[in-house]
């Protein structure tokens, strides 16, 4: 069975309870249970981590190699400046989908631009809770 590390980024364990019309009303609680359900759905094994520090989302990315076979990371805030996680990603050289729950493309200027997404092979943005079962789909569907 495939193996998928889902991180999650700065300030999104705090879903739901701000900020409902930029980020839906669910919460973080509710995102990892549907992201459980997609992966039950898509027969693939999920782990869900979120740190609210860089140099821990680094060592979760480390960490994955040899263990994961992909990676689905909204690095949230990180996205925009973290150097390290890019460095990170294309370090362990796992298939990595970026995931933003908002249309960044509609917000602020320093949101439209992605650090992290170089080292990628795809993105999702604007599709709410959505895009992590779509990333999930895709790297489900990836050959082993
Ligand atoms: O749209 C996304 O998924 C983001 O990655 C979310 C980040 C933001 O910095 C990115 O530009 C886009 C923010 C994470 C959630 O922040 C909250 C703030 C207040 C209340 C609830 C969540």
């Amino acid at each position: 069975m495939k193996k998928i590390l889902v991180l999650n980024g700065p300030n999104i364990n705090m879903l739901g309870i701000r900020e409902p019309g930029v980020y839906g009303k669910g919460s973080y609680a509710d995102l990892i249970a549907y992201i459980r359900q997609t992966a039950e759905e898509l027969g693939v094994e999920v782990e869900c981590k979120q740190s609210n520090l860089e140099g821990e989302l680094v060592t979760f990315i480390q960490e994955a190699y040899g263990k994961f076979d992909g990676i689905v990371i909204n690095p949230a805030a990180y996205t925009h400046y973290s150097v390290a996680l890019l460095d990170a990603l294309k370090a362990v050289k796992l298939p990595a989908i970026e995931v933003h729950i908002s249309n960044v493309h509609q917000r602020e200027e320093f949101r439209h631009h992605s650090v992290t997404a170089p080292a990628c092979v795809g993105q999702v943005v604007g599709l709410g809770f959505m895009g992590y079962a779509l990333a999930l789909r895709y790297l489900a569907a990836q050959a082993k």
